[in-house]
């Protein structure tokens, strides 16, 4: 049986391959899906007969444009803006934009497509989409910033609006940005709608949308911890990256008295044995979100560790909140981490274990939750903003609080319903996969061949 399932996930991927070339981002996605996918579809035909798998995998519509600008030195730049509205079927593309140099079709498409079932596991009407551009923010003035917003939205307006396709922020995309898109939106349209998502409070935001997936994906590293009768209290925790989802990371780790020890950015790492208490993450906060500084800076400050060039796995720990990019851990670092002890793994970034990393945390047996499932906290407090801008009513700190610790057990149990394995080990990247799958198959099979 296992043979001829590897057969069919060779056929389905190199048609996959073939139609996508060089996507290699969304190639891995697709392949990790598929391998929880197929077994389950062979037991549910229906799936199979609707071709699901090969409707789910094509993009209902890919819009590419250019985004000219003009820097501060009166040059004329060109960017490549993108929006994937990947599926439809449960609700408006629902999705965050990521402006970084690295941007690209294939890696858009896999975050689109990893929304998709992201979106459907938060129970929230959402269907999935990702959009973003090359554009580089570092480096860039405020104004520059928002030259390009404007730009980029002049076109994107086109596209988007409150019941068709809702976007966010991401990396490279802040409160900041946001703010730059949403006026351009209201200006070109002149209507003021929740089309954006990560507003100022002032203007539609939410309240805990800045904190939530961090938190998010703390509170789903409680429910796995609780499966062994285990908490955060007294846990030592790594955490990558230093922007949004790392910051808030930390933040809900030291409410709940763990203790975290690392951060990152793309030029290396900082490691603080003593732990990032209250005011030092302040610090990281101002560091990042306003003078824009790099995280060597807080290693100068405190006196800690700066290892450049590297990331932060090698250090000693329970858990660990990989909160920056895809493919940050590879498969040597997972077992160096599984080595030293950690037994938790939280993914708050997307897709940021290799598949060959993935391995290794599942062959051995620790507490891993993917990426779908641990960092939908964000998406999901986007969904609770939708619904706020609905009823022209906003939520207080705490009941949208309530909510999202709702969602996040929520999540975690559908992953312990459709991931649990004859030995009783949770396999949560095959729960977060078919618990994700089944509402958007349903509603693509009761709407038809669209
Ligand atoms: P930010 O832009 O706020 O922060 C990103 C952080 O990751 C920065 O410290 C950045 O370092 C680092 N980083 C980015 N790219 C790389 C890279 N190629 N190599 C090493 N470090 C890198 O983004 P977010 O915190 O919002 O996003 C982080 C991750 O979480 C992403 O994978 C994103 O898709 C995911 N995510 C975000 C959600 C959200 O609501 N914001 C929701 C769900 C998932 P530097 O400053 O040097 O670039
Ligand atoms: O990857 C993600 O889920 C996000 N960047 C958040 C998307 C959103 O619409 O809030």
């Amino acid at each position: 049986m296992a043979n001829i399932l590897e057969v069919k996930i060779n056929d389905f991927m190199a048609k996959i391959i073939a139609k996508n070339p060089g996507e290699t981002e969304f190639h891995q996605a697709v392949q990790e899906v598929a391998e929880s996918l197929l077994p389950f579809i062979e037991e549910n035909p229906r799936y199979k007969h609707a071709k699901i798998l090969e409707r789910i995998t094509e993009p209902e519509r890919v819009v590419m444009f250019r985004v000219p600008w003009i820097d501060d030195k009166g040059e004329i730049q060109v960017n490549r803006g993108y929006r994937i509205e990947m599926n439809s079927a449960i609700g408006p593309y629902k999705g965050g934009l990521r402006f970084h140099p690295t941007v690209n079709l294939g890696i858009l498409k896999f975050l689109a497509f990893e929304q998709v079932f992201k979106n459907s596991l938060t129970t929230l009407p959402m269907g999935g989409g990702k959009g973003g551009s090359d554009f580089d923010p570092k480096g860039k003035s405020d104004n520059e910033v928002m030259l390009f917003c404007q730009s980029f939205m002049t076109e994107l307006q086109r596209h988007i609006g409150q019941d068709t396709d809702v976007p966010a922020g991401d990396i490279g995309v802040g409160g900041r940005e946001i703010g730059y898109l949403f006026g351009q939106y209201k200006r070109i349209k002149n209507e003021f709608t929740g089309v954006l998502t990560g507003k100022g409070l002032e203007w539609g935001g939410s309240l805990i949308r800045p904190e939530a997936t961090g938190y998010g994906a703390v509170y789903f590293a409680e429910e796995m911890l609780k499966t062994r009768n285990e908490g955060i209290k007294g846990k030592i925790a790594v955490v990558s990256g230093s922007g949004n989802v790392a910051q808030y990371t930390i933040e809900k780790l030291i409410q709940l008295g763990g203790k975290a020890v690392t951060l990152s950015d793309s030029e290396g790492f900082i490691y603080d044995p003593d732990g990032i208490d209250a005011d030092k993450l302040q610090y990281v906060m101002e560091l990042k979100n306003i003078r824009r500084g790099r995280i060597k800076e807080y290693a100068e400050k405190y006196k800690v560790k700066y290892v450049e060039g590297q990331r932060p796995w090698n250090i000693k720990c329970d858990l660990v909140f990989p909160s920056a990019t895809q493919n940050e851990i590879n498969e040597n670092d997972a077992k160096e981490l599984v080595k030293n002890g950690c037994f938790v793994v939280s993914e708050g970034a997307n897709m940021p274990s290799t598949p060959e990393a993935v391995e290794v945390f599942l062959n051995a047996k620790i507490l891993f939750g993917p990426g779908k499932a641990a960092n939908a906290g964000g998406v999901a407090t986007s969904g609770l903003e939708m619904t706020q801008n609905s009823m022209r009513l906003p939520w207080t700190r705490e009941e949208v609080d309530e909510r999202l610790h709702m969602i996040m057990t929520s999540i975690h149990s559908t992953c312990m319903q459709y991931g649990r394995e004859k030995s009783g080990f949770i396999n949560y990247v095959n729960g977060a996969n078919i618990g994700g799958f089944i509402k958007v198959a349903d509603a693509m099979i009761a709407q038809g061949v669209v």
